[in-house]
């Protein structure tokens, strides 16, 4: 099993500022030695989900994730894994793993995760508590919009600490971008409409607000970035939030959303090693989307945040999520059904075995795929050795030159009928007898798997979904 490095994948290949570890770097470590259990057996009951949905709550719980958004999330991940056919297939254990991944994709990527920069200038506001990394972001976001081809401007809108606004400046010289500043006693609106009259005399299309924030949630700071939002009405509404906080950090959310229009969370800190499954929750319990990840205190330390990568990175499972869609992709449902009907009923022909090998070739590299089948493992060599010595083509070859009822019914093929098989399709008599052999072989195998009567073989490598 490839496990990938935990962090979280930049947007930029050549970024080298992934942290070595984050704040999911437990819950996944968790997470994969619970799904491991899952896929390293040929079967799956519903026992074996039950355990691993335990497993996987008190991994979340853990972590910090909200009870509330775990609850959810497990009660999701058991109804599909149990409401469907899949455990009957022989890669169910993977595609629970799948549907794992899937709610953690959805439950971290809800909402609209395109940063917005309408208007001109396109105003942005951060908003959060002091020390959640407000003023480190509004340079990292600098430094993002210039990427992009813009001119952004700072406003200091914190009147109250003009240690803060020296923060602000020095970070804004370090990255050769403006930042406004007004008289000390200035209100935190005039101050906002003042770095927008600014940006458009510098002729600058981006005012990223770098506002205060208190120590904790109070009446006067929600007062305060109201009165901003309705100033300057900013395009994007920030909420940038320690991703190393617990529980409260939940709270310290709703507390800002039910003031301002939030339009985007922010993580920061990601690169520590606390817990991070409170910053999780946020967007489940808010409905407001995570945009970028802040991984380090340089001004280069953001990432666009990407659900899936991120999901991807926590399950440490790409392999399993590969085989199940690619596998998804290729093989038709349908048919796949109608397989599994004839291994139950022990009607698998030449025939449909030919079938078959057409579409384990399409999947790709088989010794690849069989690898990723617990209980396959070893096969997997043999079998892409077969491949390469072209011995499905020869196998091919060899059903072909069959009658039907030859392919149907292989215990009619006499020495006779042998030859003159091995004849049509240019092969020679032992490569016939060892595919016949190899058939038989193969129907008392499926009847293994398909084990005391019930469902599943490799008609069944996939579910459905
Ligand atoms: N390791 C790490 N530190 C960060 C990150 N973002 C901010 N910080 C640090 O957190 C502290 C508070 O940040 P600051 O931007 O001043 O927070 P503000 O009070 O919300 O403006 C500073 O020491 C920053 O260097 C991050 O993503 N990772
Ligand atoms: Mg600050």
């Amino acid at each position: 099993m490839v496990t990938c490095p935990s962090g979280v994948v930049s947007d930029r290949p050549t970024h080298d500022r992934s942290p070595d570890r984050t704040v999911f770097d437990t819950l996944s470590e968790r997470l994969r030695a619970t799904l491991d259990g899952l896929t390293g057996r040929g079967r799956v009951s519903e026992a074996d989900v039950d355990a691993a949905m335990r497993e996987i709550r008190l991994a979340l719980l853990e972590a910090d994730v909200n009870f509330k958004v775990v609850k959810d999330f497990v009660a999701r991940v058991r109804e599909q894994a149990i409401g469907q056919d899949i455990l009957q297939s022989l890669t169910a254990g993977q595609q629970v793993v799948k549907i794992v991944h899937d709610e953690l994709v959805a439950l971290l990527g809800q909402g609209d995760r395109v940063f917005h920069l309408s208007g001109n200038p396109a105003v942005v506001a951060m908003v959060g508590l002091q020390g959640s990394g407000k003023t480190t972001t509004t340079a990292k976001l600098a430094k993002h919009v210039i990427k992009q081809g813009r001119r952004p401007l700072l406003v200091a809108a914190d009147p109250y600490r003009p240690a803060a606004a020296d923060q602000l400046e020095t970070l804004g010289k370090a990255l050769d971008v403006p930042v406004y500043r007004a008289p000390l006693g200035t209100s935190v609106p005039d101050i906002a409409r003042q770095g927008v009259d600014a940006a458009r005399r510098q002729v600058r299309d981006v005012v990223i607000l770098d506002t205060a924030g208190r120590l904790s949630v109070d009446e006067a700071l929600m007062a305060e970035i109201a009165a901003v939002n309705d100033a300057v009405k900013p395009v994007e509404t920030i909420l940038v939030v320690d991703a190393m906080t617990g529980q409260e950090a939940v709270g310290v959310a709703q507390a800002f959303v039910a003031a301002v229009p939030v339009t985007g969370l922010i993580l920061t800190k990601i690169d520590g090693d606390a817990r991070g499954g409170a910053a999780l929750s946020i967007t489940a319990v808010t409905g407001v989307p995570v945009k970028f990840l802040g991984t380090g205190e340089k001004s280069d330390a953001l990432e666009v945040f990407h659900p899936d990568r991120l999901a991807g990175r926590i399950l440490g499972m790409g392999d399993i999520l590969t085989l199940v869609e690619r596998a998804q992709e290729t093989f038709d449902v349908k048919q796949a059904a109608s397989m599994e009907e004839k291994l139950r009923k022990n009607s698998f022909t030449l025939e449909d075995m030919l079938e078959q090998l057409q579409q384990v070739q399409k999947m790709g590299p088989i010794g690849q795929i069989m690898g990723m089948i617990p209980g396959f493992g070893n096969m997997a060599n043999e079998a892409q050795a077969a491949v390469d010595r072209g011995e499905l083509k020869r196998t091919e070859a060899i059903i072909r030159a069959m009658t039907p009822v030859e392919r149907r019914d292989p215990t009619v093929l006499n020495a006779s009928r042998r030859r003159r098989i091995a004849a049509g399709s240019g092969t020679t008599l032992p490569d016939v007898n060892r595919l016949v052999k190899q058939f038989s072989e193969m129907q008392k195998l499926m009847k293994q798997l398909a084990g005391g009567g019930k469902r599943g073989a490799v008609g069944s490598l996939v579910g459905r979904r």
